[in-house]
């Protein structure tokens, strides 16, 4: 008869779940040598059967409660070779990944603005894109129902909150929280009604420009924008000044680059006029002054706001506002 130390030594011996069944089958199974051993109690004096069936039913307990462990150990044993040949480095870069990651041209270009402006002194100043008619119209010299605020073409909120339609509202915030002298831009995202052609958008980036000080002349204001568009295109772009009006600047202007698809001939990009209107500034108006706390005869200004995403087409030779904002990377891959 089959003893307890057969019984290890055959499920010991099991070194795999296939084994492991193998060693099932010939102790426990319908022709096992524990199954067979019952099948002989039939043959037995009856006074002897029970001692009988008691050794054989501990035997099989015993065959089971062994079978039993050494699978748990069998079944660990191979969840661990499984994890190790699949082990995964969560840190390591993805062999399918060919491309590495690029700046969109309008944060490229902005790196160069900035640089170019904070090293003239200038520092880099921020205000909400959710603005109130305060900041945006009234402190500007824009009075309530006047026809100006249409130009703008505004969204509104339905609390009557603006979604800034252009960075002035950043001369504002500043002028109100800040001693002059000063030199700030403002580079930030604006939001108009617009109807969306070449060179137009209904959310885009404008740069803010403001610069108080004791005695600040036109002449700053031309020299400052001259030499942006020049360092920023990084070839001389012919530009010209044209009057024009804004109600928080007097006397006003627009700089206009020569259209660099056309080099002037006139195109779809430039409207056929041969000029991409770039940039409008003029000098801080006295009223914006007196809206913000300060004496309009002690302290003058200029401030110029210009149509970055307009910059950004003239420097990398894109004809379309769209294809900034459409989403696709061959755009961002060029760079
Ligand atoms: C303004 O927004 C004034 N705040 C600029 C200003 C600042 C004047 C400081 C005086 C002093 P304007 O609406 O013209 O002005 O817009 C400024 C520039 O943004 C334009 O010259 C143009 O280059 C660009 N721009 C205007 N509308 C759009 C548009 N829909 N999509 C893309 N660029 C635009």
């Amino acid at each position: 008869m089959i003893d307890s130390a057969q019984i290890a030594a055959v499920i010991e011996a099991a070194e795999s779940l296939a084994a492991l069944e193998e060693a099932r089958v010939r102790l426990l199974g319908k022709k096992g040598e524990i199954s067979s051993l019952m099948k002989e109690i039939g043959a037995m004096a009856p006074a002897d059967r029970a001692t009988f069936g008691q050794k054989v039913n501990a035997l099989r307990d015993e065959a089971q409660s062994r079978l039993d462990a050494r699978k748990a150990i069998l079944e660990t044993r191979a969840e661990e070779e499984r994890l190790a040949a699949g082990w995964i480095d969560v840190t390591a870069p993805n062999p399918a990944s060919r491309h590495i990651g690029r700046f969109h041209p309008i944060t490229l270009l902005l790196e160069e603005v900035i640089d170019h402006f904070t090293g003239l002194g200038f520092s880099v100043a921020s205000g909400p894109e959710i603005e109130d008619e305060f900041h945006n119209f009234d402190a500007l010299n824009i009075p309530k129902d006047h026809p100006a605020r249409d130009v703008w073409d505004t969204f509104y909120t339905t609390e009557r909150e603006i979604p800034r339609t252009h960075t002035s509202s950043v001369q504002i915030r500043t002028l109100m929280s800040q001693k002059p002298p000063l030199r700030i831009i403002a580079p930030g995202r604006v939001f108009r009604n617009e109807t969306i052609d070449a060179t137009h958008h209904a959310s885009f980036n404008q740069v803010e420009g403001l610069l108080v000080d004791k005695h600040v002349s036109v002449a700053h204001l031309k020299h400052t924008l001259e030499t942006l568009v020049a360092k920023i295109m990084g070839r001389p772009v012919p530009v010209r000044f044209r009057p024009a009006f804004y109600p928080f600047v007097e006397p006003g202007l627009d700089l206009d680059a020569q259209c660099v698809f056309c080099e002037g001939r006139g195109c779809s990009v430039c409207k056929h006029q041969g000029w991409i209107e770039l940039i409008p500034g003029g000098l801080v108006h006295p009223r914006v002054f007196e809206f913000c706390g300060l004496d309009p005869h002690e302290w003058q200004g200029f401030a110029f706001g210009m149509g970055f995403d307009r910059m950004v087409m003239m420097r990398y030779g894109i004809d379309d506002i769209r294809r900034l904002y459409d989403g696709k990377l061959q755009l961002v891959r060029q760079f």
